[in-house]
């Protein structure tokens, strides 16, 4: 079993849905025990003209190896209708592996640790609710020097109902 932190974002088609579909989704992955799910947070797009998006962090316990949970969380997005149009498009649906475990993973398909994460106050925030403030990343950076050097800026908290 490992521990996988999941970024989940959505700008289109009802975004608070699609995370709550995505994450009973993730709740029914084979070989997985969905652990815990952050608040949800709005925030402007990084790319100016789109619609806002609801972000949120879920955690997982699971004995997927990285590539097949990769295909399972590309399948849950095609399932919610994510088309890929353009590269950072609005979507009804992402989901990127944040975290894996320990693990340092660059493969053609997959870069884990996330390689904006740092960068991202829709994720740390909601990260730092699921993780314990000790947390090291698999890179060596502490989550705690992350989130003191991300101001927690243009981000709405929302409770989920
Ligand atoms: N891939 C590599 N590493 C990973 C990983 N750790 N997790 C590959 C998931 N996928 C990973 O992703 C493209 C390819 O990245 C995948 O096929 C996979 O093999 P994608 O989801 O098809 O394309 P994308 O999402 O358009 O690209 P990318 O780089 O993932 O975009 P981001 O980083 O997700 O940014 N503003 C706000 N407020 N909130 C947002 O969530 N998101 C974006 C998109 C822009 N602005 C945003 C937000
Ligand atoms: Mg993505």
């Amino acid at each position: 079993m490992e521990r996988i932190y999941i970024g989940l974002g959505s700008n289109l088609a009802a975004p608070d849905q699609q995370l709550r579909s995505a994450i009973e989704a993730l709740a029914l992955l084979p070989c997985t025990t969905l652990v815990g799910v952050s608040a949800f947070y709005q925030s402007d797009s990084l790319l100016p003209g789109q619609p806002r998006y609801t972000n949120a962090v879920a955690a997982l316990d699971s004995d997927l190896a990285p590539l097949a949970l990769l295909d399972a969380l590309q399948a849950i997005e095609n399932d919610q209708g994510r088309e890929r149009l353009e590269r950072w498009g609005p979507r009804t649906l992402d989901l990127d592996i944040l975290l894996f475990g320990d693990r340092l993973i660059d493969e053609p398909r997959l870069k884990v640790p996330h390689y904006q994460m740092h960068l991202r106050p829709f994720v740390l925030y909601p990260l730092a609710e699921l993780a314990p403030s000790t947390l090291q990343l698999s890179d060596g950076r502490q989550l705690s020097d992350l989130l003191a050097a991300c101001p927690f800026v243009g981000l709405e908290r929302i409770l989920p109902d």
